[in-house]
């Protein structure tokens, strides 16, 4: 197995869960980190343990020893900095959204095509070993034919005016909020849970506060709880905060979603059901080793995660024995294992998400931006 040495760009809140990943992995070493200024990264190269640290992104691109970079900055940066790795012909692992317009991630694709640098997004959630299970029960037709899929994407952290954080403010996070934040990692698993791409989205979206009051020191994602509302301005908010969309597949498939950021009591309930003419199956992503399989004339089966149990081609997407429960840190490895095995040796095939997934989810969201300002089913333009 070859070694290589990995840059990661932004150490909010998913840079270190990228940076203890590649550690799982075995034969990445993160060698340098990159902040908006020299005094953070070298704060957070000594928390996270890491020995280079750099004040610019470009800075940590020119490094030569770097094989990958990870870029996981605030939306408004992926465009650019993905643009500036691939011209520096580096391997380029992205954070979602690919970008936040659909022409962006449409140039990046046409960028890592003419560079032939491999390309990665991080919809995280394919990776889970029961997500791979049900994209196989999927592919083998063991659910007969699949006619109808629902699910939601719901969290609570947003669920007050007083709770602020970058992704409220369009110039960081692009025009959709909800849908762009954590509707694009449903659609990107949905899509390869069936192996069928959206054609078309209807979508009915609200903004619950039309005021919010932002904080005037900075706060990280998820960390808005622990706020004293004291020192606040108000602001406008013109983003989402709550979607339902309905959706048809390319083969006809009928779909329908429901996106929140502000629903009390749901942390991280992403959650999809499969309905085909002989079983359903679904899962929830806050009890990742548990399928539900739906029979008509027999007692529900409730399946546990054990690789002896998982289709055979995926099995290895388990790392521990059954009843030793994985979870949110394991989706991230498997999918960066993925990704460097394919760096490593590309003979096995791509099995990861890419820049083309990260293009479609981008199209995907703004066909629904699009429908809801119209009132008109739109058709995904990718
Ligand atoms: C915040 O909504 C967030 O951190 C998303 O940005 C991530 O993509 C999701 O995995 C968890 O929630």
């Amino acid at each position: 197995m070859k070694k290589f040495k990995a840059g990661i760009i932004g150490t909010g809140y998913i840079g270190p869960a990228h940076i203890e990943a590649l550690r799982r992995l075995g034969n990445v070493e993160v060698v340098a980190i990159a902040e908006a200024t020299k005094e953070i990264a070298k704060k957070k190269a000594r928390e996270l343990g890491v020995p280079k640290s750099y004040g610019t992104y470009k800075e940590l691109i020119n490094d030569e020893e770097i094989d990958v970079v990870h870029n996981c900055t605030p939306n408004h940066l992926h465009y650019e900095i993905n643009c500036a790795i691939i011209d520096a012909g580096k391997h380029v692992v992205s954070e979602k959204p690919l970008a936040t317009t659909v022409a962006e991630s449409a140039d990046l694709v046409r960028r890592v095509r003419s560079k032939g640098v491999v390309h990665a997004v991080n919809f995280n959630y394919r990776y889970y070993p029961l997500v791979q299970h049900a994209a196989m029960m999927a592919r083998n037709n063991e659910c007969g034919r699949i006619f109808a899929v629902q699910g939601c994407y719901m969290q609570d952290w947003l669920l007050y005016d007083t709770d602020w954080n970058w992704r409220l403010e369009p110039q960081f996070a692009g025009k959709s909020r909800a849908m762009a934040d954590i509707g694009s990692h449903w659609f990107d698993m949905i899509q390869f849970v069936l192996g069928q791409r959206i054609k078309r989205v209807f979508a009915d979206l609200l903004t619950v506060h039309e005021y919010r009051k932002k904080p005037v020191k900075q706060v990280e994602t998820f960390a808005g709880k622990t706020l004293n509302a004291s020192e606040c301005i108000p602001v406008k908010i013109d983003t989402e905060d709550y979607g339902q969309i309905l959706i048809e597949f390319a083969n006809g498939t009928k779909g329908m979603v429901c996106v929140s950021q502000v629903s009390a009591g749901r942390k991280n309930h992403i959650v999809f059901e499969l309905n085909g003419t002989e079983k359903s199956v679904w899962w929830d992503q806050e009890r990742p080793n548990e399928l539900m399989l739906g029979l008509r004339n027999e007692l529900n089966r409730h399946m546990l995660k054990d690789s002896i149990l998982l289709h055979k081609e995926i099995a290895d997407y388990a790392h521990y024995p059954a009843g030793h429960n994985e979870g949110y840190p394991s989706c991230v490895k498997n999918f960066c294992r993925n990704v460097y095995r394919y760096i490593d040796d590309p003979s096995g095939g791509v099995d990861f998400s890419t820049f083309d997934d990260g293009h479609n989810a981008v199209a995907v969201i703004e066909a629904i931006m699009q429908s809801a300002q119209t009132g008109k089913w739109i058709s995904v333009e990718a």
